[in-house]
């Protein structure tokens, strides 16, 4: 395959409700597309950096500089193979969100021309996944209880609370007391230190499915310190960057459930060499998400369809996110999104919508950057 050029959007979705995690409050996504240009046809990405490098040391104003700079300019006008992409990229050290986003485009492309779904090439074997939704810190428990239950009246089938010093024990035994024993677990996104052991600890007594990352990112032996000290499973989300980091985390014990997220491992295919490592040491795994438009959320889906996803995913339907997503909506049918079967993606990119919410776009070819516009 060739890649001749990259056009690159970026775009602005408010979302339906703001989110608030340990780290801060969004209330919109601005969005880094990218469509890959090959002789063999065209392919989407999405780049899902957040706009403040809060979550890792990414942001999509830096991944958008890295990939005109860097990346792109890399893959264009020589014949590669899809496996050869994060091996030239690889000299290029970080910025997975951004290398993430390209890998896709060109495996979209590949796919789409072949006439194969994500799920076929991923080697799915569902046909539609159990779906979880991450539930934001609210602003009281009364209005944390409301939005829990419109989630479990929509079906969801997993409930996933961001959790904050201040903000962990209460909330969930109020959830608890609340809806029974619904499958529930919490995500700290690195707020609490070793030294909180004892604290969360407290949680163990409310049978939850796993605590997602509680300790800061390079901490991974600490969290293998915390897992002797807590009896809900530890997992980690921030601290696996790669299929490397995943082995070398399950070796020390310090997780026993690991999140999935192709954009922070650097691809989709790297995303599969973690679900392999855990079938293979026997930890389940299941996709994380990062508010994902329709394109990102594609692919997270079909991957999610891969038979290591034991638990449910972050993999929620589009109006959780977004009055109007990009593609055509997912939508949630007794707790699961169906997988895409369509070539590629199995997406349709609603250009014109796409275009009116465009704030900036660029093509990147053979003579640099042309028709920048916004
Ligand atoms: O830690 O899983 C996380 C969103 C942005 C950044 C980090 C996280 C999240 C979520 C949302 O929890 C998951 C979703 O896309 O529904
Ligand atoms: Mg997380």
């Amino acid at each position: 395959m060739k890649l001749n050029s990259v056009e690159l959007h970026r775009i602005k979705l408010s979302l339906v409700a703001p989110f608030e995690t340990s780290f801060g409050v969004q209330t919109e996504r601005d969005v880094l597309l990218l469509k890959a240009i090959t002789d063999a046809g065209e392919g989407w990405g999405e780049c899902v950096a957040g706009e403040e490098p809060t979550y890792s040391s990414e942001y999509v104003e830096g991944a958008q500089e890295v990939l005109i700079r860097h990346l792109i300019p890399r893959l264009l006008n020589r014949e590669i193979s899809l496996a050869d992409v994060a091996r030239i990229l690889r000299p290029i050290h970080g910025h997975n969100m951004a290398k993430a986003a390209l890998e896709m485009a060109m495996l979209d492309a590949e796919l789409r021309a072949d006439g194969k779904s994500f799920g076929q090439f991923f080697g799915a074997t569902r046909t539609a996944v159990d779906c979880g939704v991450s539930v934001g810190i609210h602003s009281s428990i009364p209005e944390l209880l409301q939005t829990v239950g419109g989630y479990l009246d929509a079906g969801y089938l997993r409930i996933k609370l961001k959790i904050k010093p201040g903000w962990d024990v209460e909330p969930v035994r109020a959830v608890r007391e609340r809806f029974g024993d619904v499958p529930l677990q919490v995500d700290a996104n690195t707020a609490y230190s070793l030294a909180d052991a004892k604290h969360l600890a407290e949680l163990d007594r409310f049978d939850l499915l796993l605590i997602e990352q509680p300790l800061p990112e390079e901490e991974v032996l600490a969290h293998a310190k915390l897992a002797r000290n807590v009896k809900t499973p530890i997992c980690l989300d921030e601290s696996i960057t790669s299929a490397q980091a995943a082995a070398d985390a399950i070796e020390l014990g310090a997780c026993q459930v690991i999140n999935i997220k192709p954009g922070r491992v650097g691809g989709y295919l790297e995303g599969r060499k973690i679900h392999d490592v855990c079938v293979e040491r026997g930890i389940p795994v299941w996709m994380g998400g990062m508010l994902e438009t329709g394109i990102g959320r594609a692919g997270n889906v079909a991957m999610a369809a891969m038979p290591g996803f034991t638990l449910p995913g972050d993999t929620s339907a589009s109006d959780r996110y977004y009055h109007r997503d990009i593609t055509e909506p997912f939508v949630l049918q007794d707790g699961r999104l169906k997988v895409p079967t369509r070539p590629g993606l199995g997406v349709t990119v609603d250009r014109e919508y796409l275009d009116s919410i465009t704030f900036w776009s660029g093509t990147l070819g053979r003579g640099g950057m042309s028709a920048a516009s916004g």
